[in-house]
């Protein structure tokens, strides 16, 4: 079958989540063969995870993505035959949702990344419009069942690839630190919500036998105490997205948030401690609570995981050490690699969505 159009929308909510997942995608598609195009309301917000974005261009071709400002959508003609992603309900311009029903689209809501096991449910259902264009709903997931997670075909490969290379020089080529890390060093990178219980990380840190660097992409955060005992706390520049999983691939362990973070840190197959987004009356605890029943992470490093989602300072004073004292530290190392294996295992949400799309059109 002849390749598809894919119209992709992004508003920006918050942070960089949103943008960072609609780029991926948008990439993704486009080297699966297919043309897309991504909408964006805060295209600032894009240009801090790809430098080369000129955010006063109201459209340019990246990586073979044609990137417009949102407000030029509101004229644009949806794709004849094309797939139009919504994602996060961001909900779509007027005039451009009224003129879909006469070009034949299809309708696809990108949901969030959520372990939940009611996900397999709804994966792929569909939602009924008023308009009659045929519309799904598509969920990222951990299972088959689900719209699986994004992954390049030679992500693992360029992984072994980095990791073969010496890491001192890896990390001082892509943060421009003049020095490597000792070599018995743990080397962590830290990316989390300002409320993240960072005195009790610090504490516990700077009390291993062992030295450790705590890279934090960006600015300081202003919680950060001072550097004590074997800890350095190291600032380095934000890395374009492009170049986020050879930061990740560095690391001993990796400190994430959010949702695109998070699956970049599970491919790098290294333990992670995941921040999740806060959402009101605590229901982000019940995620992590299905999250790590499938993720079955040693419970020392569960209830590190725990504790800094809670965020509890004292918690993480006391599990950090645990976490990583053996056995439980290699043992934390050996699911990661192996939860990453098994996921790899899985078609990839880009794949994924484009297969689901070509069998909704050829049924029609
Ligand atoms: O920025 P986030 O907290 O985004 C969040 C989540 O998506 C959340 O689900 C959503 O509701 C909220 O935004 C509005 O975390 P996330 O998803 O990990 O996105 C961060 C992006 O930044 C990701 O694409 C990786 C990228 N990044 C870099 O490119 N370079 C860097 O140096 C760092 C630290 C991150």
């Amino acid at each position: 079958m002849s390749a598809l159009s894919f119209d992709l929308f992004c508003r920006v909510v918050d942070n960089f989540g949103d943008a960072g997942v609609c780029w991926r995608l948008a990439r993704r598609l486009a080297a699966l063969g297919q043309s897309a195009r991504l909408w964006i309301d805060r295209p600032e917000i894009l240009a801090r995870l790809l430098p080369a974005l000129d955010v006063r261009a109201d459209e340019q071709v990246l990586d073979g993505v044609r990137i417009g400002a949102w407000h030029r959508a509101e004229h644009a003609a949806p794709p004849r035959g094309g797939v139009v992603v919504e994602t996060f309900a961001c909900a779509l311009p007027p005039a451009y949702e009224a003129a879909m029903a006469g070009r034949d689209c299809l309708w696809i809501n990108l949901e969030y990344l959520s372990a939940e096991s009611w996900v397999e449910g709804c994966h792929g259902l569909p939602s009924p419009q008023a308009n009659g264009v045929p519309k799904f709903f598509f969920f990222p997931g951990f299972t088959p069942a689900t719209g699986g997670l994004l992954r390049e075909p030679d992500l693992l490969a360029r992984q072994d690839a980095a990791r073969a290379r010496d890491r001192g020089e890896r990390l001082r080529a892509l943060t421009g630190l003049p020095a490597a890390p000792p070599a018995d060093a743990l080397c962590m990178l830290l990316f989390c919500y300002p409320d993240a219980p960072l005195a009790g990380l610090c504490a516990a840190l700077a009390g291993l036998d062992r030295p450790v660097w705590l890279l934090v992409p960006g600015a300081r955060p202003p919680a950060a105490p001072p550097d004590r005992g074997g800890l350095r706390l190291l600032s380095i520049p934000f890395v374009p997205q492009a170049r986020f999983d050879e930061l990740l691939w560095c690391c001993d362990l990796n400190f994430v948030r959010g949702e695109d973070s998070l699956v970049r840190a599970i491919w790098a197959g290294a333990p992670l401690v995941w921040q999740l987004y806060r959402q009101a009356e605590d229901a982000h605890l019940d995620k992590l609570e299905a999250w790590l029943d499938r993720a079955r992470w040693p419970a020392p490093a569960a209830g590190l995981i725990r504790a800094w989602n809670r965020p509890d300072d004292e918690a993480v004073a006391r599990a950090l050490p645990a976490a990583l004292r053996e056995p439980a530290w290699s043992d934390w190392r050996a699911r990661s690699r192996a939860w990453r294996d098994e996921l790899a295992g899985q078609a990839d949400l880009g794949q994924d969505l484009l297969d689901f799309c070509m069998r909704r059109h050829q049924t029609r």
